[in-house]
């Protein structure tokens, strides 16, 4: 298997996963690889009362998962002019934070889950207590990673990175991830307008991977209006990537996408399909993945075939 795109001499057509997939197979390994090495405990000669915790830990985080932000992060990095190294800390950490919001969505007082990534929940592998403090240990060591681990250069200098760890902060709060969460709880059986469904939807979902894109254009070296565009693209390819969540969980199996499906219909959820039907919110898909792959166009000094394929891959899945 390659490592590098630029050694793909035949890309996948856009509108083939399955090829995508084999295409970034390398990506996944590298990112897995990297999160298996961060969540081994340093010394293991030291006492470890812990070690049920470290298990939860690595049950939740190295247990499937798509991987698709911290990609995201990888490709926009390459695509800027950077290089693994520069992202592959912050790759892990974004997925160490999916990972816990994903443990926390869970729980019961949540959306009281028993299935993900094809297995039984945190909280019912293990208990709840040991699902907060997971989501907890997660947090901060995602954080650290970032700090402990990216090389900084005249062209990332620690100031820059400095302000990836401010932006990780905003999006693993409340200017992200917290308070779309909350407004969807909140929202839960209630009539909600085109306006607050993609505001939940935006922070839910768009933000981490609008982090994600932000992220890789930053540690790159990339100047601030390749930085903002990249911002844009990530969030308007994760609202697309949202709304085929929502379809998919009208339209798949457990089987296919490893976790409970028909759920937002049963909490009455606040969805593109429950609002607009299935085929206006296939339309809205194609439409964001357009807006997203035009706003490339901006910067030709880029190799942006990658990102093509990723908003196409994203626009197309099955799972
Ligand atoms: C970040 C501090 C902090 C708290 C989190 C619980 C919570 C607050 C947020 C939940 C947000 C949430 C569950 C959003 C759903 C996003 C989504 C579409 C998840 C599924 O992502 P996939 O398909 O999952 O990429 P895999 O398993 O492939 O990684």
């Amino acid at each position: 298997m390659s490592n590098t795109l630029s050694e793909n001499t035949n890309p996948p057509t856009v509108s083939d996963p399955f090829n995508y997939e084999a295409h970034f197979k390398a990506r996944l390994d590298q990112i897995n690889q990297a999160l298996d090495d961060y969540l081994t405990p340093n010394d293991p000669t030291a006492p470890n009362y812990a070690d049920g915790l470290w298990q939860a830990m690595r049950y939740s985080t190295l247990n499937g998962g798509k991987r698709i932000r911290a990609v995201m992060a990888i490709e926009t990095c390459l695509a800027c002019g950077g290089e693994p190294d520069n992202i592959l800390p912050t790759a892990c950490a974004i997925e160490l934070v999916h990972a816990q919001s994903l443990i926390h969505d869970d729980l019961p007082c949540m959306d009281d889950d028993d299935l993900r990534r094809g297995k039984p929940t945190l909280h019912k592998a293990f208990d709840e207590a040991t699902a907060v403090l997971t989501g907890d240990a997660l947090i901060a060591m995602a954080f650290g990673l970032i700090v402990k681990h990216t090389p900084s250069s005249q062209r990332v200098t620690p100031e820059t990175i400095g302000t990836v760890v401010s932006d990780f902060a905003d999006v693993a709060s409340i200017r992200g991830l917290v308070n779309g969460q909350y407004v969807d709880i909140q929202c839960e059986g209630k009539a909600v307008s085109g306006d607050v469904l993609e505001y939940i939807h935006s922070y839910k979902t768009g933000a981490l991977f609008g982090f994600s894109t932000r992220a890789g254009a930053k540690l790159a070296g990339a100047d601030d209006a390749l930085v903002e565009t990249m911002t844009r693209f990530g969030q308007t390819v994760g609202l697309a990537f949202q709304i085929v969540d929502d379809l998919l969980d009208i339209q798949s199996n457990a089987e296919t996408l490893g976790k409970t499906v028909g759920k937002d219909q049963d909490q009455q959820k606040a969805t593109y399909p429950a609002l607009y039907g299935e085929a206006v919110s296939k339309e809205k898909v194609q439409e964001l993945t357009q807006q997203a792959k035009a706003l490339l166009g901006n910067h030709p000094q880029i190799q942006v075939d990658s990102l093509l394929r990723l908003a196409d891959f994203i626009s197309v899945r099955v799972h």
